[in-house]
């Protein structure tokens, strides 16, 4: 199906759904020879990271649980706050657990090294970041993706969960949002 009406937003397509679902069978098939006996505790980072985590869930061979952890740094615009609210909360805890936070990118990496200190300060036993993007060109904070699908320039990206203003997160590719759409 093309999404013309979401596509014509975009001055170019960055990853195509094809490209993108290769490289999650990969980062799935990764993840499950490194934690083999082990049974993971998957973070989702809504809402970013949703349409990536699912995916990337179906491509583990492991018996693995699934938490959901809602946090805000952007709001509506397309630059960082840098302050970090928990919004929703996991629901089981992690002490003792194998821990992946799954994110749909890194930007700064505010987000996620706010996160990570969380899970650690919680009692996980260990702990791994996967995200489908990372955009080294924008750290803020040093922080090492373990599981990292690709690496991005430094342009505002969209589609397969990620958004701008709530938009274009059902975009089966991920496209460079037109400047002129948040520019003004
Ligand atoms: C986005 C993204 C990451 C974070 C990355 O979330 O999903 O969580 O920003 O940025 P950073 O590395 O600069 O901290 P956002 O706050 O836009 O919420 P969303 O996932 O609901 O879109
Ligand atoms: C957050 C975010 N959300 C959507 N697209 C991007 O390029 C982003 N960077 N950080």
């Amino acid at each position: 199906m093309k999404q013309t009406c979401l596509l014509k937003d975009c001055s170019k397509i960055l990853l195509t759904e094809e490209e993108i679902k290769v490289r999650v069978k990969e980062l799935g098939e990764q993840i499950t020879k490194d934690y083999q006996g082990k049974e993971p505790v998957m973070v989702c980072i809504l809402k970013g990271a949703s349409v990536f985590f699912v995916d990337l869930l179906r491509s583990i061979n492991l018996p693995v649980r699934m938490e959901f952890m809602a946090v805000s740094s952007y709001g509506n615009s397309t630059d960082t706050s840098g302050v970090v609210r928990i919004l929703k909360d996991l629901d089981h805890s992690v002490y003792g657990k194998d821990v992946i936070i799954v994110e749909d990118i890194v930007d700064t990496g505010l987000t996620l090294s706010y996160i990570k200190r969380e899970m650690l300060g919680r009692g996980a036993t260990s702990l791994a970041i996967a995200a489908l993007l990372d955009k080294p060109e924008r750290r803020k904070k040093p922080l090492e993706v373990d599981y990292k699908g690709f690496t991005i320039p430094n342009e505002f990206v969209v589609g397969y969960g990620l958004d701008y203003q709530e938009r274009y997160r059902n975009m089966r590719d991920i496209g460079v949002l037109k400047e002129e759409l948040y520019s003004k």
